[in-house]
């Protein structure tokens, strides 16, 4: 059962008010295998909340971590372009702070160790934490050790006994997905060297709200971060943030470099980001319910594309089986009998079908022989990739549909 959380995991006061709510669906990365679509699939509540008091917003239902992540089908490595964009943080640390030969560089929620990679050839020391058991092989097979474990103060004292201090400690899109980020922050404090630097990267809420994309919500992402509200959380732990970076990868993601208060001073770029916030009033219950209404009308707009095309006689297939991609076809209801197949290069994923509405889950291969009319672009934030990837099917006529920002065709 998913327990219910009306209290704040960011400032910990009963301050959070319920602004959307996507229904009762299952979890979005728990694509069904084909030899258990007749199991009954557990389905929670999805419901966003926003903090009166600090401003942070966060799911209000919790899946346990363990059901969500133990199994994990999402791969890093299978998009060339978040490929490079991981293995590029990890040297872009490697010139910012000097490493060398004696640091030690941690990724937490490493998946398949492919942001790791990326200090391999720089000779540096690197550790991976990430629960998922079945993602173990293919790190090791990457290079990467990797502790299977949750992060927080517990398993960062494990690391410490046994591999030491670490100069740099990663986290991109895993903290959001921790229920205590409390706990995550004393993990990271105890384990970071002196004079260290924590990074961590989320989607961004102020982007969120900005694109309208309401398919972020999903049960792994139990908070929704602004800089405002980030930066209250660490300064209880005698840190604070010294750099921050908006950028547009995935669905708009916000970096922040962080260290403890004495150690390294921030420069102008946290303040200009805050002030940013403050600005616009994001993140306010305002652009809140702002979110919950755009995703109300997008779910209208594209209903009545999609249903307007198939009345036409147009066949309608799916790109990428992307967890956000989940989160949208629950919310507008659709399933095989608008979707003809969702394909994705994922092959822990081809075979499968998605939770809830049970789409089969095929090789991109399948594109070329089905040739549907039009695709839905459920890894819209990868359009490039894959319009260049699936050029050969658009040059013969067909259409990508991209449904947010905007619902657009190509
Ligand atoms: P993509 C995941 O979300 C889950 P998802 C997680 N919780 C998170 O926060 C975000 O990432 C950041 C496929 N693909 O990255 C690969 C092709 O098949 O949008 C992926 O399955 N061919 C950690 O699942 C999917 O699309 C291609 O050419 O919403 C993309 O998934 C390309 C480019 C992608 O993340």
């Amino acid at each position: 059962m998913a327990g219910d959380r009306s209290r704040c995991m960011a400032c910990r006061t009963e301050s959070v008010e319920e602004f959307l709510d996507i229904g009762t669906i299952p979890v979005a990365n728990n694509f069904v295998p084909a030899n258990k679509l007749g199991d009954p699939e557990p389905a929670y509540p999805l419901r966003v909340g926003y903090c009166h008091n600090c401003s942070h917003c966060q799911l209000l239902d919790m899946v346990p971590p363990t059901e969500l992540f133990d199994d994990y089908t999402y791969l890093s490595g299978v998009s060339v372009t978040i490929s490079e964009y991981l293995r590029g943080i990890a040297s872009g640390l490697v010139d910012r702070y000097s490493l060398g030969p004696d640091d030690l560089a941690i990724d937490v929620g490493s998946n398949d160790g492919t942001l790791l990679t990326g200090y391999l050839s720089h000779n540096i020391k690197v550790l991976g934490v990430e629960p998922a058991k079945n993602l173990l092989e293919i790190s090791k097979a990457a290079g990467v050790e990797t502790v299977c474990d949750y992060f927080g103060l517990k398993t960062a004292r494990e690391v410490l006994e046994k591999y030491g201090q670490a100069s740099v400690i990663t986290s991109v899109n895993n903290f959001a997905h921790v229920p205590d980020p409390h706990d995550f922050v004393q993990g990271v404090d105890a384990l970071l060297k002196e004079g260290g630097v924590f990074v961590v990267e989320i989607h961004y809420l102020m982007k969120m709200i900005q694109d309208g994309a309401f398919d972020t919500v999903y049960h792994e992402h139990m908070s929704y971060w602004g800089l405002i509200p980030m930066i209250a959380l660490f300064e209880q732990y005698n840190m604070h943030a010294i750099r921050a970076k908006v950028l547009d990868i995935h669905h708009g993601q916000l970096r922040v470099y962080v260290s403890r208060k004495d150690e390294l001073q921030p420069d102008e770029t946290v303040a200009a980001v805050v002030d940013h916030e403050r600005e616009v009033g994001i993140p306010g219950w305002e652009s809140c319910r702002e979110l919950a209404e755009n995703a109300r009308s997008a779910r209208t707009v594209l209903l009545n594309l999609i249903d307007k095309l198939i009345g036409e006689g147009a066949t309608i297939g799916g790109y990428g089986a992307t967890a956000k991609g989940n989160t949208l076809l629950s919310f507008l209801g659709i399933g095989p009998e608008r979707l003809k197949f969702i394909a994705d290069r994922n092959t822990i994923k081809q075979g499968t079908y998605t939770p809830g509405h049970h789409i089969p889950v095929v090789s991109p291969d399948r594109i070329m022989v089905d040739k549907p009319d039009y695709l839905l672009n459920l890894a819209w934030n990868l359009t490039d990739e894959i319009a260049e990837q699936q050029s050969e099917y658009l040059k013969q006529g067909g259409h990508l549909i991209v449904p947010i920002p905007e619902v657009t065709v190509i």
